[in-house]
Order: C-alpha cells, then sequence, then structure tokens
C-alpha cells in the first residue's frame, strides 16, 4: 500500500461560497460554470473525433477527460473513455493485429521469447473483465498550491470490460525465477521530442500485483478490438492501481529482479511523499514513495451539475464507487454540506476490481442551492476524505468527496 500524507489537513476549495453567491446573481449555467474549472470566456480545444462532449486538456500529447454526467453508464463505453497520453501513441493503422509481437524479457524471465497476438490468442485462456482504471493525477485541479500536469477534475476514471490472457499465464510460460521483483512494460509510442531512443513511458508493478488472476493483457474492450488511442492492438490492465501501469500498445513485457527503473517510475512521477508534508514543500526524490493502490473514492454521475428541479420532487441520484485492491463497503450522500449522511443503495462489484454502482432518491423541500456530495468508505473502514487530502508534489490521489450543484424551485 501507498503511504501517502493523509493526516496533513489542507485548505477547503472555494467553490462552496463561491457557487452560493453565484447563484443569488442567477442563472443555472453561471451555476454550473462556478462548478467548472475553465474560466467563463476561455475557448474549448477542439474535440477528439469519436469521443463527444470530452474535454480535452492537451493536444501534444493529446489528453481528454469525461465530465462525471457522461459517466453514467454501468460498463464505459469506449466513446466515453478518458483518455491519457505521456507520449505519441504510435501510427497503428496499417498494421496486421495478429501479427503484433509482444516480446518477453528481463533477467528474471527464465525462457526469453516472442509471441504474436495470434499466439497469445491460441495458446492461452480467454478472460473476460470489468476493470477500473482511473489516472493517478484525477482530481489534480484541486490542489493548493497547484500542482503543474494536466489539470484532471474528476473524469479521468473509467470502467470498461476487457478481454485478453492473463498476465500470470504468459508469466508462468516465460518462467520466473526466484528473484524475480517486479514485472514491467515497453511500448510503441514515442517520446515528446521525437527522439527514437527515449521511451515516453515505461512502468511496472510488484510481482504479486502481475500475478493477480484480474492483471490482464487485452486485445479488446467492450467486445471490440482496443481503439487506438487505448492501446491498440495490445494493452495490460492493472485494475485499481494508477492507469499509468497499464501500458497501452505493449511490445515488451520485462520480468525485473528490481523495481523498475523505466522513464516515469522514479524522480516525482506517480510518487508522493513517503511522509506526509505541508502543502508546496519541496520534496526529494529519495523521500519520494511508489503508488500503488488507489484510495477509495466516488463519482456522482446524476444529476448533473448545474441542473435544475423542482422542489418536493424526488431527484434520482446515482453513481459509482470504487476502491483500489478493495472493495467498497458503503456509500453515503449528504444534501447539507456534510451536516447528515444518508445510506444509498450499493451493488456487488461485476467482479473483483470492477467499480461499484450507487443509487439513491432525495426530495428537498425547499428552494434554493443546494449540492449533493457522495463519500465512499472501503472493506476496510477507510472512508473518502470531504476536503483535500495531503499535498504532494505532482497533485496525485485527490479523493475528496465529489460535490454536484443543484437548483431547486
Ligand atoms: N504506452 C503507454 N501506455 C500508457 C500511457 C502512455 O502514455 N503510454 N499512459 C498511461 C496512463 S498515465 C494512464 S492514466 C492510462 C490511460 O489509459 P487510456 O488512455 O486508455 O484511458 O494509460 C497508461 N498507459
Ligand atoms: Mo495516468
Amino acid at each position: 500500500m501507498i503511504r501517502s500524507a493523509r493526516g496533513v489537513p489542507s485548505r477547503v476549495v472555494a467553490p462552496t461560497a463561491y457557487t452560493r453567491r453565484t447563484m443569488l446573481r442567477g442563472s443555472v449555467a453561471t451555476l454550473s460554470a462556478a462548478l467548472c474549472p475553465l474560466a467563463a470566456g476561455q475557448t474549448p480545444l477542439p474535440a477528439i473525433p469519436g469521443k463527444p462532449g470530452l474535454k480535452v486538456l492537451s493536444e501534444r500529447p493529446i489528453n481528454a477527460e469525461t465530465p462525471a454526467h457522461l459517466l453514467d453508464d454501468a460498463v464505459t463505453p469506449a466513446e466515453r473513455m478518458f483518455v491519457r497520453n505521456n507520449g505519441i501513441p504510435p501510427d497503428t493503422s496499417a498494421i496486421d493485429p495478429l501479427a503484433w509481437t509482444v516480446e518477453l524479457a528481463g533477467e528474471s524471465c527464465v525462457r526469453p521469447t516472442k509471441l504474436t497476438l495470434r499466439e497469445l490468442k491460441d495458446r492461452f485462456q480467454h478472460v473476460t473483465l470489468q476493470l477500473q482504471v482511473e489516472c493517478g493525477g484525477n482530481g489534480r485541479s484541486e490542489f493548493h498550491p497547484p500542482a503543474r500536469g494536466n489539470q484532471w477534475t474528476t473524469g479521468a476514471v473509467a470502467c470498461p470490460r476487457w478481454t485478453g490472457v492473463r498476465l500470470k499465464d504468459v508469466l508462468d510460460y516465460c518462467g520466473i525465477t526466484d528473484e524475480a521483483v517486479y514485472v514491467a512494460y515497453e511500448a510503441a509510442d514515442t517520446h515528446l521530442s521525437g527522439d527514437p531512443t527515449k521511451q515516453p513511458i515505461s512502468r511496472g508493478v510488484p510481482m504479486h500485483k502481475a500475478l493477480e488472476a484480474e492483471t490482464l493483457i487485452a486485445w479488446a474492450m467492450n467486445d471490440e478490438p482496443l481503439p487506438p488511442l487505448h492501446g491498440y492492438p495490445l494493452r495490460l490492465v492493472a485494475g485499481g492501481w494508477p492507469g499509468s501501469v497499464s501500458g497501452k500498445w505493449l511490445k515488451r513485457v520485462l520480468v525485473r529482479d528490481r523495481v523498475h527503473d523505466g522513464p516515469k517510475m522514479g524522480g516525482q512521477s506517480y510518487r508522493v511523499p513517503c511522509d506526509p508534508v505541508a502543502p508546496g514543500a519541496t520534496v526529494a526524490d529519495e523521500d519520494m514513495c511508489i503508488i500503488e493502490s488507489m484510495p477509495v473514492k466516488s463519482l456522482i454521475t446524476h444529476p448533473r451539475s448545474g441542473s435544475r428541479h423542482e422542489r418536493g420532487k424526488p431527484i434520482a441520484v446515482r453513481g459509482h464507487a470504487w476502491a483500489g485492491d478493495l472493495g467498497v463497503a458503503s456509500v453515503f450522500t449528504s444534501v447539507d454540506f456534510g451536516a447528515t449522511w444518508q445510506p444509498t443503495d450499493l451493488e456487488e462489484p461485476a467482479n473483483r476490481l470492477a467499480w461499484q454502482h450507487f443509487s439513491t432518491a432525495i426530495a428537498i423541500p425547499t428552494p434554493g442551492y443546494f449540492e449533493i456530495w457522495a463519500r465512499a468508505v472501503d472493506e476496510n473502514g477507510r472512508s473518502q476524505p470531504v476536503v483535500l487530502p495531503g499535498w504532494n508534489p505532482r497533485g496525485y490521489l485527490n479523493n475528496a468527496c465529489h460535490r454536484v450543484a443543484l437548483a431547486v424551485a
């Protein structure tokens, strides 16, 4: 588990007071704009073809997040999955997917070899699982002082159904020595600098995560070949850990005899202070620890923030909750800024490491501005915090409660 900073009280974000004031001035549009990090008047970047409604955060590399109300599906469709790239995606438009090769190598692989996608499909048992992928930086935009990087709000999370083979079965085939510590990926995307000797990212997981029954080498998402932006024709999926371990455009699987040392494994990338630090602190690389299982979190996907409702009339509230390697035990909602909390109906996950759906109905008897907050608790009794959790230099692991704003008339 990570040793992330949880004990340090950090500043509460301002939108509550701000949106209340905005409400007095008027429209639902300004209300929703008030909860949106894009300042009014800012021109949005052009949309990604096939991804209507996603908000593009950067074009080079291409990164885009999904507004909460577009994540309402139980199983995330491809067109609503966020896009996160550290480099330039490879051009796979002309490849023969079945001839795509993945190399098994590394100090602790007994029989280094290459397998084609056809061989992967022929030799190993096929597995289909719904697995949750969340970027480690999801929620970064709320940190103060701000952290550089993509300013994700809540939309760098998805839970599609993946089909492939177990990484474990493939590792058994290559054979792993007693010295094996980590399993890493190398991929076909290229570095932003254009330098062909540099990789944009090459990360990995410790053996116990690599050998889990749910860690997959996948070629399909929701029964279709992986979309180009999501790793076509082959990727890793390790649910519940930062998305950065789920390598897209998979070319090599390395069984390492040490903690993997590829690009974005060290320094400040995907790492948080081992001991809590004060907001704004400078932290030496050697005091940073690798993020592993992600913390408990939830997202309200209905109603949409900024929507208008009739007083006294029941409003259907629903969303998803997830908790890294753990299950979610309960989800509560509050309509009084956390003064009181009501339990919701929480479903079992489709399988381990899938997100879980919650639903409830609320009726607000009086007119005015309201917020719905959701708070999930994991199976170990650990809750989402209401305010920002421990500040860290790169703005990872913000699992504060999600809030949507409502106008009741
Ligand atoms: N080859 C490669 N794999 C990668 C990345 C990348 O830049 N290159 N980004 C990682 C990160 S940081 C995340 S959050 C997920 C995002 O997956 P998605 O773009 O399919 O949503 O892919 C991961 N796998
Ligand atoms: Mo990520």
